[in-house]
């Protein structure tokens, strides 16, 4: 089975954009997986066509109907296997690679990408859509998040990355790498801009080598993500614990 995607979206447009290039773009050309972006104006019913309507006890901005959006879902969840399906905003469960796996390791997604001020709740406690976020921060939509999402659960898929990198000697994976973050990398030429590459990757020392990666890695997730270094300490980042 190919792992497939329907993305909902008021711009279909924007697929699969990036994702028609580069590893991902060759295995949607070669059929690893397979995109659908629907249209979700296409479940309007009224001659407006609209999507949208004002906020139940005010407010700025709009709201995705209910009815409209439930369509829209049906008609997509209908298709082949059963699927999990997303709804992307910023006030979501954080994505992370734990997730992208579960979701590669799946017959694929529904992804539902919120616009306006958001989806009415009522759709998506019905669905149960999993709520999902790629950050602290906030995009105009869920487009390019959804785009985010699909490209990490795609490069995941079997023969899509190729030989060349496995994928597990990455951040945030169980692998070699400890789910720390990544060493830097150097190539040729030795000296660059009066810049050396540090002398004992030059050295043919393989164990210096994996001695020197390790702590640089490790001094790289100390300094700039103290959460996942707590994490991998197995203790909680100062904050104080519920009880005892
Ligand atoms: Cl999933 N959507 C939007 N609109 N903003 C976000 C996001 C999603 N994740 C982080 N910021």
């Amino acid at each position: 089975m190919t792992w497939s995607a329907s993305v909902l979206t008021l711009f279909p447009e924007m697929f699969p954009g990036p994702l028609g290039h580069s590893l991902a773009g060759r295995a949607l050309r070669e059929g690893r997986w397979a995109l659908d972006a629907i249209d979700i104006r296409g479940f309007a019913t009224d001659r407006h066509r609209s999507v949208d309507d004002t906020p139940c006890g005010g407010g700025t901005g709009m709201v995705l109907r209910p009815d409209v959006v439930d369509a829209a879902l049906g008609a997509a969840l209908a298709e082949g296997p059963v699927r999990p399906a997303v709804v992307l905003t910023p006030r979501g469960v954080p994505l992370d690679q734990a997730m992208v796996r579960e979701f590669s390791a799946g017959p694929g997604l529904v992804l539902l990408c919120g616009r306006f001020e958001g989806i009415d709740q009522r759709v998506i406690d019905s669905r149960g859509l999993r709520e999902v976020s790629i950050g602290d921060y906030v995009l105009s939509g869920g487009e390019p998040a959804a785009l985010v999402l699909l490209d990490a659960c795609v490069r995941l898929l079997p023969g899509v990355m190729g030989a060349a990198a496995s994928g597990e000697e990455e951040s945030f994976s169980a692998g070699p790498n400890g789910g720390l973050l990544e060493y830097p990398h150097y190539t040729r030429p030795a000296v660059w801009n009066g810049l050396p590459v540090p002398p004992v990757l030059l050295s043919g020392n393989h164990a210096e080598v994996a001695r020197w990666r390790r702590e640089q890695a490790e001094t790289l997730t100390r300094t700039r993500r103290p959460d996942l270094w707590a994490r991998l300490q197995g203790t909680q980042p100062i904050a104080a614990p519920l009880d005892g």
